[in-house]
């Protein structure tokens, strides 16, 4: 029995009357044990409360998953231009010099191209198909090239080559202040399409095999070397200064070179070996050459559609925040991840802890082979990675959303005459009209999911061009949106 301090104020209140009857004991507990359950179903809506506080406040997860060069990078731009303005304003200058680089490299390409014809038009005989420099450029791969015709060469074309060799120091001086996205990934044999293993016995996300850079702030690293910095007072450093200088450098030789870059892309006999080697030059990643006029000017900004053609390889996994409108799943986080197969090991790291993944598979890609393992076709491989993913365990409750993306230049390549059969024979004798052949990959990628997913899987899927920023702004509200419902979903809110 508990003893009461007869001085306690609290427990005298709380203390039964002295001289209570039975029925009075009776009531006076069926009231205590009444007022327990009220207080009792209070705590627990307070409990509640708070869990589904912190479920709102748990922002929405996004992974962007697809080879290297499917489009990942260009969709997470288009994410920011749209929910992230000030950001997306903040870094348009620094791309500058990422599209100074693209262009710089389309020239030198058509130029190492032209200067390759001159050197064996001296020596006659040794007309083999050479790749040189030309694998950077997704020309395609399985054209075997006949007989070169005789080019007709000049004084000109020998001036080209001097009067553009200042261009090869600045694309030097860009890589190495770019750091490695700059540069494309080189072809190594075995490699495998899915690092990840996805038959995982225990459903446990297994160890990566190679960590890449882990970036909390996208490519703000890369775009960082080229911005001038500042001091605390907001005065330019020394560093801010040689920066600028650097900058305006390569402005110089850029805007110095202009005419001849586009003396060059115009030239006839270039295009007459562009032609003879079926180089579709304007369908690679970073393609400007197109824009000199605009780009080779002191004052270029670049557009918001430079930016999203824009291409910087995105190494490790590069984190991005996004801040939606007012409400329930406000913030947002999507993780965009190099897609080399050297660097899928990082990816499955992510798997249990998002709440959908967008998948791109660039559809043009039926004709083209991995820059990083020129013996697999880029569509077999899109293929593969959809399988580990469709077939993964861990991620057999995760909304996925399938973009077929570049659909702008599988519809080029159709308009062109390429004939699909040709690359992928199970297409036989369907008709050759984008329609038809978009229909069925997004067929194949249905029913591999049908086939490798543990539990029925519905899934979005959107034929995409990424750089069509005003579509891709339609894309993404439907797709915000249904992100969004799975999220609440998962956090119990619906
Ligand atoms: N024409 C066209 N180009 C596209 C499309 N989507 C992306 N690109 C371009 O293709 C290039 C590669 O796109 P990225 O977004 O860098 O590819 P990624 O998937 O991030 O590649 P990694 O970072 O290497 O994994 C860029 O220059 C893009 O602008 C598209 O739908 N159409
Ligand atoms: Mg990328």
């Amino acid at each position: 029995m508990v003893r009461m301090s007869s001085d306690d104020p609290f427990a005298l209140a709380l203390a039964p009357p002295p001289n209570e009857t039975a029925v009075e004991k009776d009531a006076r507990e069926r009231a205590e044990a009444d007022a327990r359950k009220v207080s009792d179903a209070i705590d627990e809506q307070i409990r509640q409360e708070r869990t589904a506080l912190k479920k709102k406040k748990k922002p929405v997860k996004v992974l962007l998953l697809g080879q290297s060069e499917s489009g990942k990078s260009a969709t997470l731009k288009n994410f920011q231009l749209h929910y992230a303005r000030g950001e997306w304003a903040e870094e348009r200058a620094s791309w500058r010099a990422v599209i100074y680089l693209n262009l710089i490299r389309n020239v030198i390409h058509v130029l190492d191209l032209l200067l390759r014809e001159m050197s064996l038009s001296l020596s006659e005989g040794d007309k083999r198909p050479g790749t040189s420099n030309a694998d950077y450029f997704s020309d395609s791969d399985f054209d075997a090239l006949s007989p070169a015709p005789a080019y007709r060469f000049t004084d000109k074309h020998r001036l080209l080559k001097l009067r553009l060799a200042p261009l090869r120091r600045v694309q030097a001086d860009l890589e190495k202040r770019l750091g490695p996205g700059s540069l494309e990934v080189r072809s190594t044999t075995a490699t495998s399409a899915s690092p990840f293993d996805t038959t995982d016995k225990q459903g446990s996300v297994p160890h990566p095999r190679e960590f890449g850079i882990n970036s909390t702030n996208g490519w703000r690293s890369a775009l960082d070397k080229l911005r001038p910095s500042q001091k605390d007072d907001g005065r330019p450093d020394s560093a801010h200064r040689r920066r600028e200088e650097e900058n305006d450098e390569v402005t110089d030789v850029l805007v110095g070179c202009k005419e001849d870059m586009k003396n060059l892309w115009e030239d006839s006999v270039v295009k007459q070996i562009l032609a003879h080697r079926k180089s579709k030059i304007e369908d690679s990643p970073g393609f400007f050459l197109n824009d000199i006029d605009r780009i080779g000017s002191h004052d270029y900004e670049p557009k918001d559609e430079d930016i999203v053609r824009a291409r910087l390889r995105t190494v490790g996994v590069q984190e991005h925040r996004f801040v939606m409108e007012e409400g329930i799943g406000k913030e947002w986080i999507l993780y965009d991840v190099g897609g080399t197969r050297s660097s899928r090991a990082t990816w499955a790291s992510y798997f249990d802890d998002v709440d959908a993944i967008i998948f791109l598979c660039p559809i043009s890609c039926f004709d083209e082979r991995l820059r990083e393992d020129r013996r697999v076709n880029r569509l077999e491989d899109s293929y593969q990675l959809w399988r580990s993913v469709c077939s993964s365990r861990i991620l057999a409750k995760t909304q996925v959303i399938l973009f077929l993306n570049k659909c702008d230049l599988l519809h080029n390549k159709i308009k062109r005459g390429m004939r699909v059969r040709d690359y992928i024979p199970s297409f036989a004798d369907r008709k050759n009209d984008t329609l038809t052949v978009m229909k069925y990959f997004q067929q194949h990628f249905k029913e591999i999911s049908k086939l490798v997913s543990p539990e029925p899987r519905p899934f979005f899927i959107h034929f995409t061009s990424v750089i069509d920023t005003k579509a891709t702004a339609a894309t993404l509200s439907v797709v915000e949106e249904s992100i969004l419902r799975t999220h609440l979903r998962n956090a119990d809110l619906l």
